[in-house]
């Protein structure tokens, strides 16, 4: 059994379980949460970056981060299901990587106003991480990814990425990035109807909400 170290409001770890779920390991990958504000354990022990996600294997390595996540999920599946072999593969990855940079630099701009009283906030800092989100949203609503539905039922890596993106947006940051993105609306409601494993994964702040 590979165990899952995450949090359940990870948005990074979140893309491992969705991955899980479309792959169909769900009975091979048992979740194990992790407190990432720790600042000593078991985590530590297992990832010197203490992040998650953080896979442990049965041979007693631990795998990191998400993108290597997916690809040992993809492999353990038999290949090219979430990460396309061939010409498409460099391309999904590096959209994985522009929806994942979506997350980091939201996150880089929540660390600040979270830390930090509002008077003391290093606005240029904010403006630069929030530009960065701001351009990459318009990238992909302006080129939006196909639906799962286009790609054979299965999310690859990209889709997987930037529903957790989002997700995280709607979380973390009020959903703002809905005003400006009518076409990655569209997008996010057929990933969120064509992939029950988002819904499943929800933090438990979201399902309080709704
Ligand atoms: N690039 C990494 C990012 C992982 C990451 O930053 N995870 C956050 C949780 S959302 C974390 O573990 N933060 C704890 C820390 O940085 O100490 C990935 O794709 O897995």
């Amino acid at each position: 059994m590979i165990i899952l170290r995450t949090s359940p409001t990870s948005p990074y770890g979140r893309k491992a379980r969705i991955a899980a779920a479309v792959l169909g390991l769900e009975d091979q990958i048992k979740v194990d949460w992790a407190d990432t504000r720790a600042s000593e354990g078991s985590l530590y022990e297992q990832n010197p970056l203490a992040k998650v996600p953080t896979l442990l294997l049965e041979n007693g390595e631990s795998v990191y981060d998400s993108r290597v996540a997916l690809e040992l999920l993809d492999a353990l599946a038999g290949g090219g299901k979430i990460i396309p072999t061939g010409e498409a593969r460099i391309s999904a990855l590096t959209k994985q990587a522009m929806a994942d940079g979506i997350t980091d630099a939201a996150i880089q701009a929540q660390i600040e106003t979270r830390n930090h009283p509002e008077e003391h906030w290093n606005t240029v800092w904010i403006e630069r991480q929030q530009g960065k989100v701001n351009r990459t949203l318009k990238a992909f609503n302006d080129q939006p990814l196909p639906t799962p539905a286009q790609t054979n039922g299965i999310p690859d890596c990209a889709q997987i990425a930037l529903a957790c993106s989002l997700g995280y947006l709607d979380l973390r940051a009020n959903g703002d990035w809905r005003r400006e993105n009518p076409e990655l609306i569209c997008w996010h409601d057929a990933f969120v109807e064509q992939v029950p494993a988002y819904n499943e994964t929800l933090a438990p702040e979201m399902l309080e909400g709704s």
